[in-house]
């Protein structure tokens, strides 16, 4: 990643043991600059399958667990893990090495700690060996299964709603489905394989930042599982749990540089160690129908709806990040907390979030909305983490449909602003012509990279062919107020630039 420094201040410069690989056998040495499992891993039992073990799920959900099998003696919901795509390989072999034990460093302004974490006892590489993940479905031991499956591992179309049948992950697993390629061929072949067993299903817990993740994920698994045996679906439908669940935790990516900090400070060699922020926050809807861990004892909160908590951290978190990562990166930063710091950013960015998103948001429960925006900002600021814009620029085609375009169909009905949110769709699409205001390249990171690409060359400040891709904007092409907002703001952005744009519309009342 251009631009990592292997610094990682302010952690006070410790003199670390000489370094040792990540291992149970450190579990025998005790605790020393890091904190270890205080709890025996042998005598755990698996009552969760999490697919899609990133950084995100090893600082958030494996932690949760963690603390409940530290602070609480709960044995029975230790994780296996899975992966389910290629580029998983990487995880499996480090898990593999390391028994499945990893180092999560939280890191704020002021301190850092770290911990080793336990909780996942099992990693299988679904990729290379799917008839194990199946096998593994099939203990009734495991009551959940969790996905972070990233807002494009959905495979639905954004404006219908409907899953993709045409997607060629779902054709593949629709064809193949002793050896999947998406999160639903590997969930239908384990229901299918409960139903048929006379089991009682696993829940399926959606943990990505999807409004409404339980009801996507029953509405698409079910089209699935249509398409295979009706009285599968039927299975589906009537017996299993989909709770909706709104998580948040910044997590960047794990760099070399995380890796040599770990190794300097902790005596620590992880070859996939993560690092995040220290905030972290679950909300979950309370039905389980296989029963659940009792979460709420580690500052998990159980409520009947996490609508409202979905929209504000969909709406405010994620749609920020995503109008800072496009227009940031144009202006030439490359880390989230640069831009967050950043003074000519700060009106832009305070204004979207009052002006264009708050008047949308719900009453949540407990919270003040000014205090959240406070304090994500604050997150936002955290240089420690050293986000990267580059990690926010990730799958513009499948996050901004859930981030950005909601609001400003929904400001677009009432009436209300709509620029600044315009302003982030025209940065995407300035930033995926793939060369910068110096004509250097841009890195893009989507899996439509290339229709993208030729489409916002092909629009340039005309937006209309690019909007033409209903199955990512809906009918907004049709609507005039917001086509000649984004042809406004493209003509700033490619005649006066990134930061004179950005000048502009910040300055606005
Ligand atoms: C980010 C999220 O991917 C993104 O664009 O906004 O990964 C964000 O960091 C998490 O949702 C925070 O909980």
């Amino acid at each position: 990643m251009s631009g990592e420094s292997a610094d990682q201040s302010p952690a006070k410069k410790t003199v670390a043991p000489t370094a040792q690989h990540v291992s149970k056998a450190l579990l025998k040495a005790g605790p020393s600059l890091y904190q270890i499992p205080g709890y025996n891993r042998e005598a755990i039992t698996v009552g969760i399958m999490h697919i899609g073990v990133g950084g995100f799920h090893r600082s958030h959900q494996a932690l949760y667990i963690d603390d409940l099998l530290q602070k609480h003696n709960e044995k029975d919901w230790a994780i296996c893990g899975v992966g389910i795509m290629p580029q998983d390989a990487a995880m499996h072999k480090a898990l593999s090495l390391q028994d499945c034990l990893y180092t999560l460093v939280e890191q704020d302004n002021n301190s850092a700690s770290a911990r080793l974490i336990g909780s996942l006892t099992e990693y299988i590489f679904g990729y290379e060996n799917p008839a194990l993940v199946f096998e593994r479905m099939a203990d009734p031991n495991i009551k959940i299964v969790s996905l972070t499956a990233t807002e494009g591992g959905y495979c639905f179309n954004q404006s219908t709603g409907a899953l993709e049948l045409n997607h060629p992950g779902i054709q593949h697993d629709l064809k193949n489905p002793g050896s999947p390629r998406t999160i639903f061929g590997y969930l239908a072949g384990g229901l299918e394989q409960r139903r048929r067993a006379g089991m009682p299903p696993f829940t399926v817990l959606s943990c990505d930042n999807l409004q409404g993740n339980g009801h996507v994920i029953r509405r698409t698994l079910t089209a699935f599982c249509r398409e295979i045996s009706l009285e599968l679906a039927r299975f589906v439908e009537t017996h299993v749990s989909f709770p909706n669940c709104m998580v948040d935790r910044i997590t960047p990516a794990t760099t070399d540089a995380q890796r040599q900090y770990i190794q300097d400070h902790y005596g620590l060699i992880d070859a996939y160690p993560v690092v995040s922020e220290p905030f972290k926050q679950w909300v979950i809807e309370d039905h389980f129908s296989q029963g659940r861990p009792p979460l709420e004892l580690v500052g998990v909160q159980f409520t009947n709806d996490v609508a409202p908590y979905e929209k504000m951290k969909i709406r405010l978190l994620n749609a920020t990040h995503s109008a800072m990562g496009y227009l940031g990166y144009l202006c030439g930063y490359r880390y989230i907390y640069e831009i967050a710091q950043a003074k000519e950013f700060q009106p832009y960015l305070q204004k979207l979030m009052d002006l264009e998103v708050t008047p949308l948001v719900p009453a949540v429960p407990g919270v003040n909305l000014s205090d959240y925006k406070g304090s994500l900002m604050e997150r936002f600021s955290n240089e420690n983490i050293k986000d990267q814009a580059l990690r926010i620029c990730m799958d513009g085609s499948s996050k901004l449909p859930k981030f950005i375009l909601p609001s400003i169909k929904e400001e677009l009905e009432r009436g209300g602003p709509i620029t600044r949110l315009t302003l982030c769709i025209a940065s995407w699409m300035r930033f995926l012509t793939g060369v910068d205001e110096d004509d250097q390249p841009i890195p893009i990171d989507d899996p439509l990279a290339e229709k993208l690409k030729a489409l916002a060359l092909a629009s340039k400040t005309d937006p209309r062919p690019f909007l033409a891709m209903t199955e990512i904007f809906g009918d907004l092409g049709d609507n005039k107020r917001f086509v000649d907002e984004l042809t406004d703001l493209l003509e700033s952005l490619y005649e006066k630039g990134a930061r004179a744009t950005l000048d502009e519309i910040g300055s606005l009342g």
